[in-house]
């Protein structure tokens, strides 16, 4: 019998297109991978210096991958069936004005694999971006868990990320106000673990089954499909003014949490309390929190506005940049621990999931770090089809009984099932353990292994009862030990009914500018719903949390302050809604400086950031460069911005390269700008162009840094006439170095 894996020497391809799994091959197969990445930069990326590019091939995972990747560069056209193609431009035609005919093999196969292109979006979180990194462990926490990815000094695990936004479909912006998914997939040594998070400490809703009802009303209205991506509509505010249990979830979402600077600068939340199992089987409670070392950083709404419009992929270029230059995005994992016996310490349950426990009672433990160091060779492959599952556990890690936690645990497989067509989708490259499989599942969908065992059942004798069980001691997953015995009611926990302490204590935590960003967020998207009573009722429960508030967004509704609460509706009719109301605790800590993100903003490094350079033909090329490498010794990346792209000739005739023209960039895409001197025909082209100037007076609208030089302080000047307040973080005629320095601000909130 013919040996399968020899390659058939009589192929015009010498090897074969899947290669098999195993060191050698997956070399070659990295080989490829480099050479295609060549081709990979666009005009756009050129800002990222090929040298840098990283090709981190080493992890565990990514040896993984290697035997599933392909590369067509320098081998012959095919057919998915491995026949040459001779033409795949012509259909196969009865003469040349004929029909085409139907034995066409190779324009039906074209066509129908086209076709088939597409599978079911998200029904939530649809819009995303996936990174590859690593997670280290940098301090060991055996006594909390067994689990052996946060066990040992060091252990190194690889994982996959995929960061979204939550309403919008597959091709809506980054940048509507929402939550973001930051969904971690660890490949550990125990199979495994996915922390299915969001970049929001608490959730809208107490129980999974209101989970369809809080995605139906933020997802476009049923009749028209409108509006795509935004909260900003009646059938959302509808649902949050007849469910109190959202207040909290809701000032994160008003808050600058809603919109992020980008995927690198956003905390991520657990959000259930979790527990931790360690070998003596002891419970402890866990809250998850991964911290990005970037420190926290929002857009303001205006810029979320027009990035829409200038680079409706502002999140995903960012992130796949970033990691395409080398400059790693690194998060921290973070625990809160709470022992067993202090189950009913706190004010709020522990099992609801619309509460956060304060950072100011329990501290959150730093227990390693996650580097992101590779972007994904294939969209589809890798980030479309990764499914995460909370229900991804190892040893170590267990469940609680939060009534959301446990619905999301149906939830997440069955979506799988409508989504990657079948119950194998364990088996697709990104989905699968770096460890080994083995059990009785077979056949289904799409299966892709080959068992070859005479048994597919247990317990059984003729295969010795293999693959067999695995005792505790060795590894083997057991559910945690809790005695539980109880009346079978379909009821909300009166334990869940204060809805607004700690949205009390999240709105006064802000300072006086993110105060203020909240009620403008709830005036624009109040002021976006029709009906009259849906803006009334959210002022009367903005009343409960903070007079002035309700007073300033009514103002901007043009509605009363109207005393007392929407009735809460979610209960049975038998139930009476006393029972339900809601009730206001005084919160155990009054003030939570962690829940702000001005209160804790960083200003030491303007690293990663990214800044435009204004200037045209004429330009005083030797300042340009100079400050060019300023700020590149610092980190950042500079793009020349002028009125045309190619080359421009600065005032001694050399050649300076524009990176992007006045027509295709805007101001909102970068976060601080230089605006250069140089000939006075520079500058009076310049102010003739309505465009440089907004560019100038956006950026000063964003609060962001400018610096001018020459002439160019005249223009600059200029551009903001109209808007000036402060001159802070406007620079003149400034050092390189106190520029670099006064950038570092990241934004001027005082104008
Ligand atoms: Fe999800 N959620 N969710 N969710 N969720 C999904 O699963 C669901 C919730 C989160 O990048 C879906 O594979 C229910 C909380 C992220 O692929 C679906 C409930 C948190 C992602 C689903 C929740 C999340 C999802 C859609 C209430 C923060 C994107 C596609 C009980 C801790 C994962 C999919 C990715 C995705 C159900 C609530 C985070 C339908 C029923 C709370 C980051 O299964």
């Amino acid at each position: 019998m013919e040996d399968r894996k020899k390659p058939n020497q009589d192929h015009p391809e010498s090897q074969p297109t899947i290669p098999g799994k195993g060191k050698e091959t997956a070399k070659v197969s990295e080989i490829k991978v480099k050479d295609a990445s060549k081709k990979r930069m666009g005009a756009a990326d050129l800002e990222i210096s090929k040298e840098l590019r990283p090709q981190t091939t080493n992890s565990e995972k990514q040896q993984d991958l290697a035997v599933n990747k392909n590369s067509g560069l320098g081998r012959p056209l095919t057919t998915d069936h491995g026949v040459p193609i001779n033409d795949d431009h012509n259909t196969l035609k009865a003469g040349e004005r004929g029909p085409s005919l139907l034995e066409d093999f190779i324009m039906r196969e074209k066509i129908m694999h086209f076709d088939h292109e597409r599978i079911p979006e998200r029904v939530v979180h649809a819009r995303g971006s996936g990174a590859h990194g690593v997670f280290e462990v940098t301090n060991p926490i055996p006594q909390y868990t067994k689990a052996k990815f946060l066990s040992e000094m060091g252990k190194k695990t690889s994982v996959f990320v995929r960061f979204s936004t939550v309403a919008g479909g597959r091709g809506s912006t980054d940048v509507p106000r929402d939550a973001r998914g930051f969904a971690v997939k660890f490949y550990t040594v125990e199979g495994n673990y996915d922390l299915v998070s969001n970049n929001m400490a608490p959730f809208f809703i107490h129980d999974a089954m209101k989970f369809p009802d809080v995605v139906h009303a933020v997802k476009p209205e049923p009749r028209n499909e409108i509006p795509q991506a935004t909260g900003a509509h009646d059938n959302f505010w509808d649902f949050i003014t007849t469910s109190p249990e959202t207040m909290h979830m809701i000032f994160w979402l008003m808050s600058d949490r809603g919109i992020p600077r980008s995927y690198r600068m956003m905390e991520g939340f657990g959000v259930h309390t979790f527990r931790f199992i360690n070998k003596e089987g002891t419970s402890h409670f866990v809250k998850f929190h991964w911290k990005p070392v970037l420190g926290v950083h929002s857009l303001v709404w205006d810029e979320n506005l027009k990035i829409s419009g200038a680079d409706s992929d502002f999140h995903r270029r960012d992130l796949w940049n970033a990691i395409e230059s080398g400059n790693y995005p690194e998060y921290e994992l973070g625990v809160q621990i709470v022992p067993e016996a202090d189950e009913f310490k706190f004010d709020f349950d522990l099992l609801d999931p619309t509460k956060l426990i304060p950072e100011e009672l329990v501290p959150v433990m730093i227990v390693g770090k996650m580097t992101l160091n590779r972007n994904p060779d294939n969209f589809f492959a890798e980030t479309e089809q990764a499914a995460f599952h909370p229900g991804h556990v190892v040893p170590g890690i267990d469940f609680t009984n939060d009534p959301l936690l446990q619905g999301r645990l149906f939830s997440y497989s069955d979506t799988q099932l409508i989504r990657l067509g079948g119950p194998n989708f364990h088996e697709i490259p990104i989905n699968r353990p770096v460890v080994p499989v083995n059990n009785n599942q077979r056949a289904g969908y799409h299966r892709m292994t080959i068992d070859v065992d005479e048994t597919n059942y247990s317990p059984n004798r003729i295969s010795d009862n293999e693959p067999h069980q695995v005792p505790k001691a060795e590894g083997g997953y057991v559910s945690h030990y809790e005695r539980i015995d109880a009346h079978k009611i379909r009821e909300r926990s009166k334990s869940f009914l204060d809805h607004y302490s700690q949205a009390i204590l999240f709105y006064n935590s802000q300072n006086d500018i993110e105060k203020q960003h909240i009620i403008d967020a709830f005036s624009f998207e109040l002021g976006s719903c029709k009906r009259l009573s849906i803006r009334e009722n959210l002022v009367m429960m903005l009343n409960q949390v903070d007079k002035d508030l309700a007073k300033s967004v009514a103002k901007n509704l043009g509605v009363e302050v109207k005393e007392g609460v929407p009735e809460n509706m979610q209960h049975s009719p038998d139930a009476s809604p006393e029972e339900y109301q809601t009730v206001i605790r005084k919160p155990q800590v009054a003030d939570s400086p962690a829940l702000s993100i001005l209160r804790n903003a960083r200003h030491d490094s303007i690293a990663t950031r990214k800044y435009a350079i204004l200037c045209d033909d004429g330009v005083d090329g030797d300042k340009l460069h100079a400050i060019k490498k300023a700020f590149k010794d610092e980190g950042a990346s500079v793009r020349i911005v002028a009125s045309h792209q190619g080359k421009l000739h600065d005032v001694m005739g050399e050649a300076v390269e524009a990176d992007d023209s006045i027509i295709t960039t805007k101001s909102v895409l970068f976060d601080g700008l230089i605006v250069m001197g140089g000939k006075d025909e520079m500058v009076v082209g310049m102010l003739k162009d309505p465009r440089f100037k907004e560019f100038v007076s956006d950026a000063y609208k964003h609060y962001k840094p400018i610096a001018a030089y020459g002439n160019g302080v005249d223009f600059g000047m200029n551009a903001i006439d109209d808007l000036l307040t402060t001159k802070e973080g406007v620079l003149n005629e400034a050092h390189y170095s106190e520029v670099v320095e006064a950038f570092k601000q990241i934004r001027f909130w005082n104008r």
